[in-house]
């Protein structure tokens, strides 16, 4: 395929097919929830008030000195799409309050199109069998409504983001994600925090990173979530262009002062394989929380259940 789309759908089908199945409500009923046995399931819960209360009482983690940066390895890459064309990348924001007050809006964010070199390579070998017409490549694709391909050829963000007068008379289908979509460029314009703390990743490793972004409260300041009944959303999903890898947060975590969007790791740009263009730096949680290639942050009151949640490992995952 061409373009991505982010599948919101991946997981809302995937829990609608489970519920349909009757085994949703089993699954999560049970001692062993999550292929989890009992004894382990209770140390989660005593993980959980302590996670908890460490977030609440803004404990910090450690930070160290530049000297003792050790770099990171890269583990993991669901979700990652190695060929990412940068520039098609945007940030989708589901939840805000009066999403409609930002230039960035979009009436469909789930119509974002995530743009990969590999499909264009592969595309273009296909094509080689075929005789060739100048022009006629993937490349010389004609444009598409910016409405309906927002990510399009590699766009300008004018093009890219049409302003809310244009998108005003879009007639959103009847399962449109109404959002915000924010290109690097506008987090680059929200203050920028640097961090030296310690990457552990469940697995027995751990490496001292100095890490480069935007704190997610700062985020929150600058785009803050709708309320829901009256109150601020308690859960934030966060998603790859994909579907592929998800990791799901409540709003204390997030709100914690080292919680960072990161772009850039030793004052240089991310690497794709680290989660460019954006990932998240949590130091008070373990690497599997720690989602890269983030394209979608979806505030709300259902907790999703995560990437490896789902495999059995603490939805909480605190050190
Ligand atoms: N999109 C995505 N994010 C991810 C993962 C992944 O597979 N895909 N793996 C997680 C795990 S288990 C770890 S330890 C860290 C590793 O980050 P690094 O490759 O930058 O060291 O990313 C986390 N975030
Ligand atoms: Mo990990």
């Amino acid at each position: 395929m061409l373009r991505t789309r982010t599948r919101r759908s991946f997981l809302i089908g995937g829990a609608a097919a489970l519920a349909s199945a009757g085994l949703y409500e089993a699954l999560y009923r049970s001692k062993a929830v999550n292929q989890l046995q009992w004894p382990l399931r209770e140390v989660h819960e005593a993980n959980r008030a302590l996670t908890n209360l460490l977030f609440r009482q803004r404990v910090l983690a450690p930070t160290y000195k530049p000297s003792e940066v050790t770099g990171l390895r890269i583990n993991g890459d669901f979700g990652i799409d190695t060929g990412l064309i940068e520039s098609s990348w945007g940030l989708q924001l589901v939840g805000l309050d009066r999403p409609q007050q930002y230039r960035q809006f979009l009436p469909d964010v789930d119509l974002w199109e995530y743009r990969s070199k590999d499909d264009y390579e592969s595309q273009t070998e296909a094509r080689s069998q075929e005789p060739d017409v100048k022009g006629k490549g993937p490349e010389a694709k004609p444009k598409q409504n910016a409405n309906a391909a927002p990510g399009g050829p590699p766009p300008k963000p004018q093009q890219a983001i049409p302003h809310l007068q244009e998108s005003a008379g879009v007639t959103a289908s009847a399962d449109a994600v109404p959002g915000v979509v924010l290109r690097l460029e506008d987090l680059k314009k929200l203050p920028y925090t640097e961090q030296i703390t310690q990457f552990k990743c469940v697995e027995g490793w751990s490496q001292i990173v100095r890490w480069g972004g935007v704190r997610f409260r700062d985020l929150l300041r600058a785009y803050p979530p709708a309320n829901i009944d009256g109150k601020p959303p308690t859960y934030v999903t966060m998603e790859t262009s994909n579907g592929e890898f998800n990791a799901s947060f409540d709003m204390p975590s997030l709100l914690h002062p080292q919680t960072l969007l990161c772009y850039s790791m030793d004052g240089v740009p991310l690497q794709i394989a680290h989660g460019a263009p954006v990932r998240l730096a949590m130091p008070l949680k373990y690497g599997y929380k720690q989602i890269k290639a983030i394209a979608s942050i979806t505030f709300g009151n259902v907790r999703t259940p995560d990437y490896w949640e789902k495999l059995g490992y603490d939805w909480y995952a605190g050190l």
